[in-house]
């Protein structure tokens, strides 16, 4: 009973980690498997995904079948005498040469298709400058002059503290919160510019098929195109070792109508330019960086 409590739990924690907050009506079984993600991308990802998946239980059967089919019947108490003489046969070499080089055809072909179009960052509409640092995210909005820091909300940063008194378990989406999300428009091809402001991160949103190194003086590029459809929040997590906090830097994905996200990047680029200005008041919580000691 504890143990399937304890099933239950993980399974919904791989749910909360990998993806949508969409409902779905999921068994146990499909949590294991990887999210066909909110992008045609992903979902092209996700069918190669399935399609080699499939090619390798056929061969895995095929092979399996075979060996375990002739430990059983060839055995020395059925009176099976080995052959001792046979040192190649020309026909089987071929046969298991050709055929396998066929298999892998069929792979590389769709496979380097995807890779070619996972990496075509071209004809983008909108550009963020994602910035991994110890312990959170920043991001620029370049055309707009908008940026701002994306850290683990204070509810679980307040619950993970040693010797906290708070449950976690009373912590709505306990550490895969942040305090101000990444908000991006559906229906837009949005190109990522990433990098690292100290170590090498990872921006990893499962739902999107998009995981990319953060990599100080380097910037790597990616790029996604959420279904219009399919606006709503979608999680992610730093997905490269990077220090003490490593666990505690998760992504947040805010995905609005391109209406409502044109109103609020308007919104934002006007506060910042107003928290900017000689004489203003001093930047409100939300608006202010806080204490990044980065880029
Ligand atoms: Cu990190």
């Amino acid at each position: 009973m504890m143990f399937r409590a304890r099933l239950a739990s993980l399974a919904f924690a791989l749910a909360a980690a990998s993806g949508s907050l969409a409902v779905r009506a999921e068994s146990g079984w499909s949590l294991l498997n990887m999210t066909p993600g909110v992008t045609e991308m992903s979902r092209n990802i996700y069918r190669l995904h399935m399609e080699i998946f499939w090619i390798c239980v056929v061969i895995g059967v095929l092979v399996f079948g075979a060996m375990i089919w002739s430990l059983v019947s060839f055995r020395k108490s059925q009176g099976a005498i080995p052959d001792v003489t046979l040192v190649h046969n020309t026909k089987v070499e071929i046969v298991w040469t050709i055929v396998p080089v066929f298999i892998l055809i069929a792979m590389a072909v769709p496979a380097a298709k995807t890779l070619v179009e996972i990496e075509d960052t071209t004809k983008t509409e909108l550009s963020i400058k994602v910035t991994g640092f110890q312990w959170g995210w920043a991001y620029d909005y370049l055309d707009d002059g908008v940026s701002y820091y994306s850290r683990l909300d204070h509810a679980s940063d307040a619950a993970r503290e040693l010797g906290s008194t708070i449950d976690p378990n009373t912590v709505p989406h306990y550490l895969l919160n942040v305090d101000h999300p990444l908000v991006v428009p559906v229906g837009t091809k949005v190109r990522l510019l990433i990098t690292g402001a100290d170590v090498i991160h990872s921006w990893w949103v499962p739902a999107f098929g998009v995981k990319k190194d953060a990599i100080p003086g380097f910037v790597n590029e990616a790029w996604f195109k959420i279904d219009t459809d399919k606006a709503g929040l979608y999680r992610g997590q730093c997905a490269e070792l990077c220090g003490r906090d490593h666990g505690f830097m998760p992504i947040v994905v805010d995905a609005r109508s391109k209406e409502d996200f044109a109103a609020w990047l308007k919104q934002k680029a006007a506060e910042q330019k107003q928290a900017a200005a000689p004489g203003a008041a001093p930047p409100t919580a939300a608006a202010a960086p806080q204490g990044a000691g980065t880029s």
